[in-house]
């Protein structure tokens, strides 16, 4: 572990200048007894001004610095009427969240699973440097160490409060210590898996249930959240990170969102019967036709899949909706930036996969949009292709924060003052070690652990159903990309025994709590 992951202390707190030597003593010594008394009093005064000048200014410096709502969203692809991954997605609260700020319409995870994508972009670390690759390797034990986004707001006056999912693991990095409340996940309806859809597939299920929206966990967060827009002081800035859970499976919400996709008139995705004919065995492995495929295909369960993933969005748009209306109505409204990100794509039967886990566009692409009050201008996006190593950077610049040592990735604000600004970066994200893709604004380029390799042009080929590695005049393209991929990668953290289960063991449910922070204590991983 390199020094520079550990956190640091607060910007100004480890002054004092802490010399223990008495220098005014010849002075002091004319008045007999008092010496040693007055010699300490200076002592302690020496020590203790600093400190109290620095907390000071943290404050009044810490008081005049912007807002943060920090919206994280589990399992959301680019199925948003903004983003057009499918022609009925309605989400109008999305798209109106979006559009106050800049969106990046080219934006994509670290790595295509709920751990390592959260543990990269809270981290700023990139899995091929914690070893954090997939949802079986462990995060905390690397974490712990780590000065993370919600350490480093903490540490420097904000008031950081947490609720919902964030991390992967609740119960390993949501604890009290690293931020000022954290919540945890709320109670929802139907938590147990019902085998609604007959796949006895796990958590991989799918239906309309009784209940009210009010009866979902995601609902509860909302309300958690905008009662502390409305009620948090205001003589500290803000950051408040609300994790939504859906649309996570399992696709479980009540009938009036079904009710808003019919089942007759549902569209499945466009997909080419043979797109796994040009693609290396590991990357077929990765799509794993046979699993969830075969199985949805069997049981003529694609469209209601469809539907109730459509359905599960529409209800998360409704609390988005519901958020954005209370910080309209609190007096935070104008001082606060807004990062909405979703932890990865979401493969519904393009190239015959299912879920995250896999190195295409719609596994890694993302819903990401950033807005700062001053800075981006509403109704804008940009194209430039991003990852989220980029947020934490960008978060730094825009409330001026100290950059930490270990956070090396470029900062958004050039591209969020001017859209069309130059960008010479690419999005990276891996997949399990030696596994990755990177992305520019044409190309998507993959390269497998065994050598093996896909390269799509997005000019002309936006579904990537054409696999170029094996063209001749591509090898100057796949030299360009590759160059992006490390050359040293650590370890797995689980010691390569993790995995993600493909629904198994790595894509159990994080542990729940109460919305009260009562699950902070229990120890997982
Ligand atoms: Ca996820
Ligand atoms: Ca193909």
């Amino acid at each position: 572990m390199k020094k520079s992951f550990f956190r640091q202390s607060p910007p100004g707190l480890s002054g004092g200048s802490g010399k223990g030597v008495c220098r005014e003593g010849v002075t002091l010594a004319a008045r007999p007894g008092g010496f040693l008394r007055s010699c300490v009093l200076m002592q302690l005064s020496r020590l203790l001004f600093p400190l109290l000048l620095a907390l000071s200014s943290l404050t009044l410096q810490a008081a005049d610095k912007p807002d943060v709502l920090f919206i994280a969203v589990d399992d959301l692809n680019d199925w948003t009427s903004y983003l057009g991954g499918h022609p009925q997605a309605k989400t109008p609260n999305i798209d109106r969240l979006v559009a106050r700020g800049t969106a990046f319409t080219n934006a994509h995870c670290a790595a295509p699973a709920c751990n390592p994508s959260r543990a990269a972009l809270m981290s700023g670390l990139r899995p091929w440097t914690t070893g954090i690759y997939t949802n079986g390797d462990p995060a905390q034990g690397v974490l712990k160490d780590v000065n993370t986004i919600n350490r480093h707001f903490l540490a420097s006056g904000y008031n950081t409060l947490g609720g919902g999912k964030i991390y992967h693991n609740i119960n390993a990095e949501g604890r009290k210590d690293t931020w000022t409340e954290w919540a945890g996940l709320f109670p929802s309806l139907k938590e147990h898996e019902e085998n609604m859809n007959g796949l006895k597939s796990g958590h991989f299920d799918w239906g309309a249930v009784e209940g009210k929206p009010s009866d979902m966990g995601d609902y509860k967060l909302t309300d958690w959240a905008v009662n502390h827009l409305k009620t948090a002081p205001t003589d500290k800035p803000l950051f408040l990170a609300v994790g939504y859970v859906k649309p996570h499976l399992p696709w479980y919400v009540p009938h009036e969102y079904f009710d808003r996709f019919p089942l007759q008139s549902i569209q499945l995705p466009t997909v080419k019967e043979d797109d796994l004919a040009d693609i290396p065995k590991a990357g077929v492995k990765m799509a794993g036709p046979e699993g969830d495929h075969a199985k949805v295909l069997k049981s003529d369960q694609w469209k209601k899949a469809v539907q109730a993933y459509l359905a599960t969005i529409s209800f998360l748009d409704d609390q988005v909706g519901r958020l954005l209306d209370g910080l309209d109505a609190s007096p935070r409204k104008d001082k606060t930036i807004i990062v909405w990100w979703t932890d990865h794509g979401w493969a519904l039967g393009e190239k015959q996969h299912w879920r995250k886990f896999a190195l295409w566009e719609e596994t890694t692409r993302t819903s990401f949009a950033i807005t700062a009050p001053g800075i981006t201008q509403p109704g804008t996006s940009s194209a430039a292709a991003v990852d989220y190593t980029n947020i934490y950077p960008t978060l730094c610049e825009l409330t001026g924060l100290p950059l930490p040592e270990h956070v090396k990735a470029a900062s958004l604000v050039p591209l969020l003052k001017d859209p069309k600004a130059a960008w010479d970066h690419v999005a990276v994200c891996s997949h399990g070690k030696r596994n990755h893709a990177a992305r520019d604004s044409q190309w998507r380029y993959i390269r497998y652990a065994d050598g093996t390799e896909e390269l799509y042009d997005h000019s002309k080929d936006p579904y990537e159903w054409t696999n170029l590695a094996n063209d001749a005049a591509s090898s100057e393209v796949k030299t360009r990309l590759a160059a992006v991929f490390p050359k040293e990668e650590a370890k797995p953290t689980s010691g390569g025994k993790g995995g993600n289960g493909d629904g198994g063991e790595g894509e159990k449910k994080p542990g729940k709590g109460k919305g009260k922070g009562k699950n902070a204590k229990k120890k997982a991983e």
